[in-house]
């Protein structure tokens, strides 16, 4: 489709901003109501119901229910697997709607909206169904005059709280193993992109997931949000944002009724460049490609790039030459890779991260302004900083915008040391052609994921998520499945 036809495509939508409670579509109760904006010219997209805690009693009570009833737990794996089958075949089939409303939400250009997020969300949908009546429980290795099984059940009702920058996919990476394993599940997509979870409700009842078991509620964190974490009869939460509220999810869960809580939180994830890097073209590519994609707003982003002094210039030379084709454009152009930073808070906050590497010291080669301030949206250069230290606030908090920080070094233990120092522990990359080096790296660096003279290794067979302050428990994989089960032990008497 040509830039047009999306934008033509886009003035006819017609948006549904209600919640999806008991397989109704239904304002909050308080009648409460908010603007949703695009950030890619500002304009009103529609209203959107501001669910809070009076719609989370009625979301979880009608989970609840449903959960009571087994009218989804009770089903066989294998039926669950079908319809989560269907669910996924059927994002993939309103994919250019879906899309079209994920990049007018939070402006990531139409094209990753359609390759990568409608792709991976689909993707997460199938696999967790295929997967499902795959696993087998256990049976212990116990004397002759007993059994003990242990078998996984599923936990309940579970809240899904999930970010704005990648609305569909982190909402999948919750909901697909939570149904998968036969929970009800309430999700609050973030108040800044909440159209694509709500019509995921709309296409999981057509798939045939029943009534009451997906509900889907917008509304502000504080409010909605908060009303989940804190609830009696919600069982586990899981949570994908920032660390400073998953701090919060986590005390709300200890001080109402200890229910599991999983996050995924923030990261400054370190990508270290050895002088013996095997194929330099390919790490300029990776570290570019990997922090400015989906304009820097992702948590394993690599903002801080560690690279060996005696090869640092010919780098940076590559990296400049690379960044006129990241420059912002046209979301809905399908030739555009850059998209607008998600609202304005957003984009002030990556100009102030900006600003203080400036006023630290740092280099400023590329970038560092608004740009295409004339469309009414929030677009922000690809910008990169040399000269870049430890001590500098650039290089110590999560920027979540297209920043990346140049550090060089001398000694890779002196660069590890660094690349540790920090309360995150999402993910890490090393380059070089020396295998013992590269191990031995990937074994000292802390974090979830590490990468070895690579950057985009990504697969929903593999765990993601962080050590330290990234977080707990992990998404994607079959480790997912113990987020979302409890272990039973069911001791039998023989004879
Ligand atoms: O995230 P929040 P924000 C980081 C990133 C970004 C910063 C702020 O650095 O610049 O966080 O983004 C809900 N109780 N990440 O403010 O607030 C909220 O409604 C319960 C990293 O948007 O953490 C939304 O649904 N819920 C990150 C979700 O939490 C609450 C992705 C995330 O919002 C709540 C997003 C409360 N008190 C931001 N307050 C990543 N790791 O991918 C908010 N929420």
């Amino acid at each position: 489709m040509t830039a047009t036809s999306w934008h033509e495509r886009a003035a006819q939508l017609e948006i549904d901003g209600r919640a999806v409670i008991g397989g109704q579509r239904v304002w909050a109760v308080a009648g409460q109501q908010f603007e949703n904006l695009s950030p890619i010219d500002g304009r009103k997209l529609g209203m959107v119901a501001r669910c809070d805690a009076a719609d989370v009693d009625v979301a979880v009570a009608v989970a609840r229910a449903a959960f009571e009833d087994r009218r989804w737990a009770g089903k066989s794996p294998a039926q669950r697997k079908r319809v989560l089958i269907k669910f996924a075949d059927l994002v993939q089939q309103h994919g250019a709607e879906l899309a079209l409303l994920e990049t007018l939400d939070m402006g990531k250009p139409i094209k990753y909206s359609q390759s990568v997020d409608v792709g991976a969300t689909a993707n997460c949908l199938r696999w967790y169904g295929e997967a499902i009546d795959k696993v087998y429980d256990e049976i212990a290795p116990t004397a002759d005059s007993s059994l003990a099984l242990i078998t996984r059940e599923p936990v309940g009702v579970v809240a899904a709280i999930v970010p704005w920058n990648y609305p569909m996919i982190m909402a999948a990476w919750k909901i697909a193993p939570a149904l998968a394993a036969g929970n009800s599940v309430v999700l609050k997509p973030s108040e800044k992109s909440p159209l694509t979870a709500l019509r995921l409700a709309d296409i999981a009842l057509e798939a045939g997931i029943p009534a009451g078991v997906f509900n889907v509620l917008p509304g502000y964190g504080h409010e909605a949000g908060a009303a989940l974490a804190q609830h009696m009869d919600v069982d586990c939460i899981g949570f994908t944002g920032s660390t400073r509220v998953g701090k919060q999810i986590m005390q709300m869960a200890g001080q109402s009724n200890l229910k599991r809580a999983w996050t995924e939180l923030g990261g400054k994830s370190a990508n270290i460049v050895c002088a013996d890097c095997p194929d330099l073209d390919a790490a300029v590519a990776a570290a570019i490609g990997s922090i400015y994609f989906n304009q820097g707003e992702s948590c394993n982003a690599p903002s801080r790039l560690f690279v060996e002094a005696s090869i640092k210039d010919q780098f940076i030379e590559k990296a400049l030459a690379m960044m006129p084709s990241y420059q912002p454009g046209d979301p809905l152009d399908e030739a555009t890779v850059m998209g607008a930073i998600v609202d304005a808070t957003q984009m002030k906050t990556v100009l102030s991260y900006i600003e203080a590497g400036k006023a630290d010291g740092a280099r400023l080669l590329s970038g560092g302004q608004q740009s295409r301030t004339a469309s009414g949206g929030y677009f922000v250069e690809p910008t990169l900083f040399d000269g870049v230290n430890s001590e500098m606030k650039i290089a110590r908090e999560e920027i979540f915008g297209p920043v990346l920080s140049v550090l060089s070094f001398t000694d890779l233990q002196d660069a590890i040391k660094q690349a540790n120092a920090t309360s995150y522990g999402l993910q890490a990359a090393v380059w070089t052609a020396d295998l013992s080096k590269a191990i031995q790296t990937a074994r000292a660096l802390r974090a979830g994921t590490v990468h070895v003279n690579q950057y985009d290794g990504d697969d929903i067979t593999v765990p993601f998520g962080g050590y330290k302050q990234s977080g707990n428990g992990r998404d994607k994989s079959l480790h997912a499945f113990d987020k979302y089960t409890e272990l039973k032990t069911t001791w039998i008497q023989i004879g």
